[in-house]
């Protein structure tokens, strides 16, 4: 019954320091105990942590047993294994590489925990690829009992420090051998084509998502025969291409079948900068909201269940997302798009931010206000904008707080540290001498309230 796939993530395999624990806790999953703990050691864990032993749960699914080592090493099972050929992914296929414009930085807006995408110029067309392809990544790594601690060892809580648990793989649809998608940046009054690459087991399309284009181009696919377009058969291609009358932050998610296909995970955002920017922004950053529902160590998404239970930004949880680095002084600009089915409310700590944008562009000045918490509802994406003058690695998160937790089934003593929809804005103190945990606050009242310094 044990199946398994050997192509991991290309991204997942070279983001190095990351994969090397991971590399760790997989090759310790793969059984073989003496041989994966030595090889755990030479991947640099201590023996100590490389001899966690996950424990081994016998699942009875429709009267199959099936042994599970650890969510690390088990293949996606079927829904229902007597019924269900929804074919996930073709373990005897092979899928293209990601096309060369991955891992381009041609723009200024940073996906944290993912790499960035180019385009090549066709003309004064961008032309960007996107291959639509299942893919193999990572949630969360596993933790070792070495890298994780709730509390520090001279706290009371001791006893409940290590919080070993497995990784939380994920089997989904992506694009270019990431999931989600890649960012796609461009400028208003460009022309972008896009290349469509089909290598799913079914057919898709793209719906370019707030995008003001013709009707022809919208990617809204299938069932009906007032749909402009056909979708993209497994195997085939096909070429988008349209002119940016608009900027903001905009989406582009699967346009057949989609709520399965988005579920899968076929998303990403596309940002569009204005042709005249307001401010120059010195920390770009994009973080897309998706929720997940898995069986119990099944790496493909359950598709038919409503509740949506691990919470991510760009496919990732705390700690394998990484934090957004800043300098204090910089104007930093999030941009949260929502492709999940619940509304996200992202606070901030430290700070409060300004409401700059939504998929419609810049808001007008005049409708502005300040928050420290944004609620980005499904569909919907928001740009807020601050100065980082508090240094401080002040935590960014959903306060709906089980999307920041996820499912937590090794919580010792239900102490839940974050992981979900978490991270941190991390502001570097423009004095080095300065300790952010110091009591002495790092600024002085000029005036009578914050309005004026920041
Ligand atoms: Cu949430």
């Amino acid at each position: 019954m044990v199946k398994r796939i050997t192509r991991r993530g290309f991204f997942a395999s070279t983001a190095a320091a990351l994969a090397t624990s991971a590399a760790a806790a997989k090759a310790y999953a793969q059984g073989g105990e003496a041989e994966t703990t030595k090889r755990a050691i030479e991947k640099g864990l201590t023996k100590e942590s490389a001899e966690i032993v996950e424990p081994v749960l016998p699942l009875e699914l429709d009267g199959n047993v099936y042994q599970l080592k650890s969510s690390d090493d088990l293949s996606p099972l079927p829904m229902n294994p007597a019924e269900d050929t929804f074919p996930r992914v073709d373990y005897k296929k092979s899928y293209s590489m990601p096309p060369s414009t991955m891992g381009r930085q041609m723009g200024q807006v940073q996906t944290i925990g993912q790499p960035s995408m180019g385009y090549e110029m066709d003309g004064n067309v961008k032309v960007f690829t996107l291959i639509a392809q299942p893919v193999e990544t990572e949630i969360t790594y596993g933790f070792t009992k070495e890298t994780y601690k709730i509390i520090d060892e001279s706290g009371d809580y001791s006893a409940f420090k290590y919080r070993p648990t497995a990784s939380k793989k994920l089997l989904g649809w992506g694009f270019n051998g990431i999931c989600p998608g890649p960012t796609l940046e461009a400028y208003e009054g460009d022309r972008v084509r896009i290349i469509v690459k089909n290598e799913l087991p079914q057919p898709t399309s793209i719906h370019w998502h707030g995008f003001m284009i013709p009707f022809a181009q919208d990617g809204a696919t299938g069932y009906y025969p007032w749909n402009a377009a056909k979708p993209i058969l497994p195997g085939q291609s096909h070429t988008y291409e349209f002119t940016l009358h608009q900027s903001g932050t905009l989406m582009y998610h699967s346009g057949f079948n989609v709520l399965i296909q988005e579920g899968m995970g076929l998303g990403g955002m596309f940002i569009v900068h204005p042709k005249r920017p307001e401010n120059k922004i010195d920390c770009d950053v994009a973080i897309l909201l998706q929720q997940w529902n898995f069986f119990p160590g099944n790496a493909a998404p359950n598709l038919m269940s409503m509740q949506a239970k691990i919470a991510t930004f760009n496919g990732k949880t705390m700690p394998t997302l990484p934090m957004i680095n800043c300098k204090q002084g910089d104007r930093v600009r999030l941009r949260f798009g929502n492709l999940s089915l619940l509304a996200h409310p992202i606070h901030i700590h430290g700070y409060d931010f300004e409401i700059v944008g939504t998929t419609g562009g810049p808001i007008p000045k005049s409708a502005r206000y300040r928050e420290s918490t944004i609620t980005i509802e499904p569909g919907q994406s928001r740009d807020v904008e601050f100065v980082a003058w508090n240094p401080g690695t002040w935590r960014l998160h959903c306060h709906v707080l089980h999307h920041t937790v996820n499912m937590m089934p090794n919580a010792p003593m239900g102490i839940m540290p974050p992981e979900g929809m978490f991270t941190y804005v991390n502001v570097k103190p423009s004095d080095p001498n300065y300790d952010v945990k110091s009591l002495n606050a790092p600024w002085k009242f000029e005036g009578d309230s914050w309005t004026d310094i920041r």
